[in-house]
């Protein structure tokens, strides 16, 4: 029988949180012949809630699961950790500026950068969800030195996700005939979702998505857009932000990260940059990764043009900001 491996979910009260439990419970994620000890971590008023919510797991009878604790004490949260899915954060409220949320954010992180470094394992995974992503993901990691840089990553498969399915729709096709969608840049509005070393299997033949489409306009234009305001669009219609399918994106990255991605194929991932395709080393930037062993690597040599190299550089120069910004909240 496999070792057991413990895994911590923050924010566990919360929305995304009610559905990605249900996905690291189950196996899907680790392995569904994978014991795993699940810790959930809240803030102390959600302990109530956590509770509830560690009865219906335990009333899910997963054959994977060994067992749950809920806790508010991050020693207790981090301690011998192999996975970290950071998920909770402070929400923007009516009347918030941005600085201030990320003020908040950032404090969240620091904190729980310094816990991973004291408590949990050294080969300890990370995903930040809980926004800013990509920022909170760096600060996590800076206050974590003692945990190698690499094992730190942002979310950005939901915004890869969203994307095939854009392009899937347009083209008539389903998902699994849809490959190669890269998601660059931070997990904000100014991300480049880039189709242009994407395929589309259309009719038996594989095609470029350009070629597939056949709507240049649409492709450079509303397709862009589309999937960078996608986050508005939920809220808007929804009146809550998006939550199964963050969970979905959570899941699927965690898993890819855990099991490997499948030959010949990449995924989306932000990841501290070692300055491939001039993006500043350091900053948690998403790039194309191909996955194993546990290990991702930058997926090298892909031709960019001049549209994508412009918009490449738009969202990497509002990471280089954000961190500036926390940086200097981290000094306060
Ligand atoms: P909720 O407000 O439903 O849940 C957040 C939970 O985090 C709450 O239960 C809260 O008590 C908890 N929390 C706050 N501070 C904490 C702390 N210091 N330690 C532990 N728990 C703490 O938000 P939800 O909809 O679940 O979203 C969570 C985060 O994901 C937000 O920051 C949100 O902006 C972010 N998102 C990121 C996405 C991405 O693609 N990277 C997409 C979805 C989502 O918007």
């Amino acid at each position: 029988p496999k070792e057991v491996i413990k895994v911590l979910v923050t924010g566990a009260a919360g929305q995304i949180g009610y559905s990605l439990l249900y996905m690291v419970a189950n196996g899907d994620i680790f392995g569904h012949d994978q014991p795993l000890d699940l810790v959930m971590l809240d803030i102390e008023p959600m302990m109530g809630v956590l509770e509830g919510v560690a009865m219906e797991l335990n009333d899910c009878a997963f054959t994977t699961l060994r067992s749950v604790v809920a806790t508010a004490d991050e020693k207790t949260g981090f301690s011998g950790i192999d996975a970290a899915l950071l998920v909770g954060a402070m929400p923007r409220k009516a009347g918030m500026e941005r600085k201030d949320l990320l003020a908040a954010n950032v404090r969240i992180f620091k904190s729980q950068g310094k816990a991973l470094d004291q408590f949990a394992k050294k080969t300890v995974k990370v995903i930040v969800v809980g926004n800013p992503a990509n920022t909170n993901a760096g600060i996590a990691a800076k206050y974590a030195p003692s945990i190698p840089t690499r094992n730190f990553s942002a979310m950005t498969r939901l915004d890869q996700n969203r994307a095939q399915h854009q392009i899937a729709a347009k083209c008539g096709v389903t998902i699994q005939d849809v490959s190669g969608v890269i998601v660059w840049g931070n997990h904000s509005s100014t991300q480049f979702p880039d189709v242009s070393h994407a395929k589309v299997n259309k009719g038996g033949k594989s095609l470029a998505v350009y070629a597939a489409c056949n709507d240049d306009a649409w492709l450079k234009g509303d397709f862009i857009k589309t999937v960078q305001s996608r986050g508005a669009a939920v809220i808007a219609a929804r009146k809550l932000s998006s939550a199964m399918s963050a969970a979905k994106a959570c899941a699927d990255h965690m898993r890819d990260w855990f099991q490997g991605t499948k030959h010949g194929h990449h995924v989306s991932m932000a990841v501290p940059s070692d300055g491939s395709y001039g993006v500043p080393a350091g900053l948690i930037y998403s790039f194309p990764v191909t996955i194993e062993n546990r290990e991702w690597k930058i997926v090298q040599g892909l031709e960019i043009n001049d549209f994508g190299r412009e918009k490449m550089k738009v969202t990497a120069d509002e990471l280089a900001q954000e961190r500036a910004d926390a940086l200097a909240v981290c000094q306060e």
